[in-house]
């Protein structure tokens, strides 16, 4: 049945104040980088909390807000992630990962080294929901990864709107994080975000974006 319908209240945005209010709004993002080298400094759980809600009004497939944030503060689960994933990544960079895809990767440097896992002072894991169980009742969802991959992408905006800093890490295969977060049958495991202020020494390779003639088409 439709809901009833309420009226719109859009963004109370003056027509003369777009321009500079999208340009203060690009600059702002065009200064986000993926971190890998955090500062221990403690970050507030409000603070997480708000960029959980910020994440979570996406708009997804027929409104199921497909989607768990799993935050972790406490250190010993944080270890555990780490010794877990490093495991991981041990074997995918040891030989699991394509030649290419290695090759891809050479610039950023990355490597199955991950003690920001521990450093930080949240980790918070996005868990998709391929399917609602509510009281044991399943219940279809729809566009489950296009509406994740928006609500990770409004979550890193608002982590950086804070001044924190975060990274889309995503360990291969990643189902350790279902067992070690006891999460259900339902939920996949997304994208993991180690979340913190940066290093105070922390360094991003020095790379661009490219330009808006390399990724729009107009006709
Ligand atoms: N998951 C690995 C490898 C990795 C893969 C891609 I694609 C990246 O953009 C970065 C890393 C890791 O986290 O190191």
């Amino acid at each position: 049945m439709k809901l009833p319908q309420i009226p719109y209240a859009p963004l109370p945005v003056a027509e003369g104040e777009s321009a500079s209010r999208a340009e203060a709004f690009y600059r702002e993002l065009d200064a986000r980088r993926s971190v890998r080298e955090f500062s221990d400094r403690p970050v507030p759980r409000a603070l997480v909390e708000r960029a959980i809600q910020t994440a979570s009004t996406a708009p997804s497939g027929a409104h199921m807000q497909p989607w768990t944030f799993v935050a972790v503060s406490d250190l010993r689960i944080k270890r555990e992630i780490r010794v877990a994933a490093e495991a991981e990544e041990k074997e995918s960079y040891g030989g699991r990962m394509s030649d290419e895809w290695i090759e891809a990767l050479a610039p950023i440097g990355t490597t199955w080294e991950k003690p920001f896992l521990e450093t930080v002072p949240w980790i918070v894991v996005l868990f998709a929901q391929r399917y609602g169980l509510e009281g044991g009742e399943k219940r279809k969802h729809y566009y489950v990864q296009e509406s994740c991959g928006i609500a990770a992408g409004l979550f890193i905006a608002a982590l950086h709107h804070m001044g924190l800093a975060t990274l889309t890490h995503t360990p291969s295969p990643m189902r350790f994080l279902s067992e070690i977060l006891e999460r259900p049958a339902n939920e996949a495991p997304y994208i993991l975000f180690p979340i913190g202020y940066p290093a105070a020494d922390a360094t991003v390779p020095d790379f661009g974006r490219k330009p808006l003639d390399e990724v729009s088409v107009w006709f």
